[in-house]
């Protein structure tokens, strides 16, 4: 078996388990077992196992948007614990307390705030600078998130101060249910060049090229120490968070994603045998977990947790 295939197979179990765990996710919603709201990435995986499976956690940071799930299984594959984090289980990876939006494991981080982890990013990567340590922080964001001040004020004091920064950009088209050309002037390429920042992108097809075209981005970075963005170009098949019926969409766009789905390139890439069997263990290991949570305990209140 040639390399590309054993990374074939590696990158899409990644997305399938990611594919699963979502998936089973709208199902809990659906029979009521869980409440509240979370943003799945159905569509996206191929930008945030591509990635990351460049990143060493012991040395780089990474931040993450209220559209994460995707991130941290991509990085750690613990199910058991996303989703007992989603119910508000003890067994959470914040103990139940941050949700599905605000998720913290070793030197990953997430928040709910639209960007918002985009200025802790930069400040991230200044300290690094600063005490001389190495590893790099790479952050993801979205078209919308590209809209907030803070965002463009962060972007600007990397440019300033040369920050070991990579920023992942995950345009998936719409922030909630707006087309982002509506929302946008001018292009995102022109705006972060003018912070003097390097400029990639890529349309996120392929999941093997994604993990290649970051590699270079991210070793080149580790070594030189600058700041740089990259655009990925993805589509969201699922609705924005749990309310969302979707009718904004548009037909073209949905057309064409659907009939060039990564998850499926990468499948195509496989022998059937090795996808049946891949697929197998992971559906039983995905409904296993969620099994198990069902199971574990809530925090007592008023009890300690950390
Ligand atoms: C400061 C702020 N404003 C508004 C919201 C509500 N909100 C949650 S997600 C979202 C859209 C974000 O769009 P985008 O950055 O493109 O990410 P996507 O949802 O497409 O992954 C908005 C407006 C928020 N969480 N924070
Ligand atoms: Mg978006």
């Amino acid at each position: 078996m040639d390399v590309d295939r054993t990374l074939y197979i590696r990158l899409y179990k990644k997305m399938f388990l990611i594919r699963v765990f979502e998936a089973k996710v709208e199902e809990m919603f659906r029979l009521g077992k869980l409440r509240g709201t979370t943003h799945g990435c159905i569509g996206q995986e191929a930008v945030a196992v591509g990635v990351l499976e460049n990143v060493d956690l012991s040395r780089d940071y990474v931040t993450g948007t209220h559209r994460s799930h995707g991130h941290f299984l991509a990085l750690t594959g613990k199910v058991f614990e996303l989703i007992s984090e989603l119910m508000g289980k003890k067994t959470g990876i914040v103990r139940g307390k941050g949700g599905s939006q605000h998720l913290h494991y070793g030197n990953f981080y997430t928040n709910g705030i639209t960007g918002g982890m985009i200025p802790v990013a930069v400040g991230l990567g200044m300290a690094k600078k600063l005490k001389g340590e190495e590893g790099v922080v790479i952050s993801f964001l979205g078209d919308g998130g590209m809209n907030e001040g803070y965002v463009m004020e962060a972007l600007n004091l990397a440019g300033v101060y040369k920050t070991p920064n990579i920023f992942v950009l995950e345009n998936n088209c719409y922030a909630m249910s707006t087309i982002t050309e509506n929302f946008t002037s001018g292009k995102f390429d022109e705006r972060v060049k003018g912070f003097g920042l390097e400029y990639h992108y890529l349309k996120a097809l392929d999941v093997v090229e994604v993990y290649g075209f970051f590699k270079k981005i991210y070793e080149r970075v580790r070594k030189e120490r600058y700041p740089v963005f990259v655009e990925f170009e993805t589509y969201r098949f699922c609705g924005h968070s749990k309310s969302d019926r979707r009718e904004y969409v548009v037909k073209e766009w949905e057309d064409f994603w659907h009939a060039n789905d990564p998850l499926e390139k990468c499948r195509s890439r496989i022998p059937a045998k090795v996808v049946e069997d891949v697929e197998k263990e992971i559906i039983n290991f995905v409904e296993e977990e969620f099994r198990r949570v069902l199971a574990a305990p809530y925090p007592d209140p008023g009890e300690d947790l950390f």
